[in-house]
């Protein structure tokens, strides 16, 4: 899409700093992070958001799923580490690309909401 910014970065239009990619992934750090380690991974594929995933789609999120203990091995994450999805409104999902944020490197709170 595009006036989609994680489109525009996965076309390597924005800059961001990957740690990982594949045909139907790409992972980049996050540009405000919220933990040492704080990675968003996207599929290629534009899918707004996790109310957007379908049968026609949900392969992307496998994929993600597939790639989500690599770029966790890579950043040394041996000790746990939290995987999150923000969707909608309510959800405080601030850019309109399926993303899921990867954050570790230290003890995370236990509160969710
Ligand atoms: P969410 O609130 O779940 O939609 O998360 C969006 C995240 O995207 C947020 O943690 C900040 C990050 N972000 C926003 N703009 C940019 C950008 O231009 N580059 C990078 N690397 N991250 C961005």
């Amino acid at each position: 899409m595009s006036d989609c910014l994680f489109c525009k970065i996965i076309a390597g239009e924005i800059p961001s700093t990957k740690v990982y990619e594949n045909d139907a992934v790409y992972a980049f750090r996050d540009i405000a992070p919220m933990a040492p380690v704080h990675v968003l991974v996207v599929p290629k594929e534009h899918i707004p958001s996790a109310d957007g995933v379908n049968e026609q789609n949900s392969t992307y999120v496998a994929r993600i799923f597939e790639a989500i203990p690599k770029i966790a091995a890579s950043e040394g994450l041996s000790n746990g580490y939290r995987v999150i999805t923000n969707c909608g409104e309510d959800g405080c999902q601030s850019v309109k690309h399926l993303h899921f944020h990867i954050l570790g490197g230290k003890k995370l709170p236990e509160t969710m909401a």
